[in-house]
């Protein structure tokens, strides 16, 4: 008896000196499925997380659309049901004009640029932008370099394009792209396999991983690597959730997510070459050289329209193509 009474003392006296960490499970969407690129930034986050607090954070990943599509796992993050999401920049359009400024056409002219502009002062400023639709965004990791491909016929130059029956994503700024380029976009969610399968859609437009991941060399003949957009995700939190967290848990989630999306970025860019070499074993017809200068004439007056006359949004577009040049 005695000695279960010295063990219950000093039970109790370790858990006293232990400081107060409740153990806590984050839930984090991704609409793709595993291999994908938002899957590889989650599971490296969830690693990172999991071992450098001991296990008192547990990382619970949602993916292959568990939770709905991007626009509406952006929407349980907002109300806080959700706590964190790989999502494609594309996507926050809805949310926040702001992005419309990484998803304007022929910005970036490789992912050099990309990093220094979306890690420096200017990504910060669009990060802290989306506090006002109720996002903490912690960081970007990537899609990549979006390429246009088809099941009708090859294209070269932007008269190729005409007509083309072209998947966009849920935003404005991709809907204006492929209308100004003389297609016929249609906005549809992820995933689009069925789609493009049953030639209800002739063609979409993603990086060479979503080739690979989700088997489009089956169904889309041709592809032009025309890299129109660079595509970010944003990792984000949900700002109510992140504001009930402490200071030094912000810094830790904040300083995985970023090391999880350097190792994403540099990774994805790793395995492109064997992609676009495996790409066309299987069959895919790829143009290498497109006529660029055709498809960036269609695209230019983009920043005069309506799209960008939101004096913030202008501000930051002039900005950041300065910066690009
Ligand atoms: O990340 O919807 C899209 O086109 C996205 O790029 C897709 O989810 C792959």
């Amino acid at each position: 008896m005695k000695r279960w009474g010295v063990w219950a003392a000093m039970t109790a006296a370790v858990l006293l000196a232990m400081p107060a960490m409740a153990a806590m499970t984050v839930k984090l969407g991704v609409v793709t499925k595993p291999g994908s690129a938002q899957n590889i930034v989650a599971e490296k986050f969830k690693e990172l997380v999991e071992a450098r607090t001991a296990g008192e954070v547990t990382v619970k990943i949602f993916h292959s659309a568990a939770l709905g599509n991007e626009t509406e796992i952006l929407q349980q993050i907002q109300m806080g049901t959700v706590e964190m999401g790989v999502i494609t920049s594309g996507v926050f359009d809805t949310f926040d004009p702001i992005v419309r400024v990484i998803d304007y056409p022929f910005l970036f002219g490789d992912d050099a640029l990309a990093d220094v502009i979306l890690d420096g002062p200017l990504g910060a400023e669009i990060l802290a932008g989306l506090e006002t639709s109720g996002f903490k965004g912690l960081c970007f990791s990537e899609n990549g370099f979006r390429n246009l491909t088809n099941s009708k016929r090859p294209v070269k130059a932007a008269s190729d394009v005409d007509g083309l029956k072209i998947r966009v994503m849920d935003s404005a700024i991709h809907n204006a792209i492929w209308q100004s380029m003389g297609a016929n976009p249609t906005p549809m969610p992820w995933p689009i396999y069925t789609e493009l399968e049953q030639r209800v859609i002739d063609g979409q437009e993603n990086p060479l991983w979503v080739l690979e991941v989700y088997r489009f060399y089956e169904i889309q003949k041709y592809m032009t690597l025309t890299r129109h957009v660079y595509s970010p995700h944003i990792d984000v939190a949900s700002l109510t959730w992140w504001n009930t967290l402490k200071p030094e848990m912000q810094a830790l989630l904040q300083t995985a997510m970023k090391d999880a999306a350097v190792f994403q970025r540099a990774d994805n860019r790793a395995g492109d070459a064997e992609r676009l070499r495996m790409l066309k074993e299987k069959g895919m017809q790829v143009e290498e050289n497109p006529d660029i200068s055709s498809f960036r004439e269609r695209t230019d007056r983009l920043k005069e329209m309506d799209l960008y006359q939101d004096p913030k949004v202008k501000s930051l577009l002039t900005r950041m193509i300065e910066a690009t040049r």
